[in-house]
């Protein structure tokens, strides 16, 4: 992925979001283009509305279709007619896995559509958006924190955006098991020490240790982790 787009009524929280850390050196360097794009420039009306009230009744704004496909087709083209892959921040998604990270990494360009909370008219849907996604089961305003969500995670399997190019894929191995603890100097701090085993030198031990500590761990905390495979995840 060299190129992502956002199409939001807040591109100023990504301000930040695209000079700091790794994905902020990534920018700086070329690595990566990162570009928020403000919804409400394509809109005709004097209040440059992007929502309205819904057909059949009902509470809450619905966002209208028209801003919305003519950004999509401004930024990246018609559908059918473009190289990039159009995503729908929305709660009615499916569900961002580390998997699609990888599989999203390999494309060249990305947008990302935020929606409100409330919906978006399924014309813009059909016309402009090729996945609607959604990061987990919780109730956000809108979809731009889960866009940045998402923008990070992908980032991480583009060549250039991690110093060390091995930790992307270590890490996506603590999909299968969580990591157990983890401690740095001192040994001792208000009271507690590290674990004897850790400063033994013995690397076997150790390793040994941190197995039994990963698997401790996942059993307690996600042992959705460990039924992998065995129908519900
Ligand atoms: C746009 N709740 O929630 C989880 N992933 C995405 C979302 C979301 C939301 C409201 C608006 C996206």
């Amino acid at each position: 992925m060299k190129r992502v787009d956002v199409i939001t009524i807040f591109p100023e929280l990504f301000a930040p979001f695209r000079e700091a850390g790794v994905l902020g050196q990534a920018i700086a360097r070329g690595e990566l283009i990162l570009e928020a794009h403000d919804l409400r420039s394509w809109t005709k009306d004097k209040h440059r509305s992007v929502d309205d009230i819904p057909y059949g009744g009902g509470p809450g704004m619905v966002m209208k279709p028209e801003p919305i496909v003519e950004a999509v087709e401004a930024v990246v083209g018609a559908k059918g007619a473009r190289g990039a892959r159009v995503l729908l921040m929305s709660p009615q998604g499916e569900r961002f896995t580390q998997e699609k990270a990888k599989e999203w990494a390999r494309e060249s360009h990305l947008a990302i559509v935020c929606g409100r909370y409330e919906g978006v008219d399924q014309r813009a849907i059909e016309l402009a958006i090729d996945e609607e996604i959604s990061i987990g089961d919780y109730v956000l305003s809108g979809g731009e924190a889960a866009a940045m969500v998402v923008i990070e995670a992908v980032s991480r399997f583009v060549p250039g955006v991690l110093g060390n190019p091995a930790s992307a894929e270590t890490e996506s191995f603590q999909q299968s098991l969580l990591e157990g603890p983890q401690y740095t100097r001192p040994a001792e701090f208000r009271g507690l020490a590290v674990p004897e085993v850790l400063r033994s030198g013995d690397h076997a031990k150790i390793a040994r240790w941190r197995a039994e500590a990963a698997l401790a761990r996942t059993k307690q905390r996600r042992p959705d982790l460990l039924a992998r495979g065995e129908g519900d995840e």
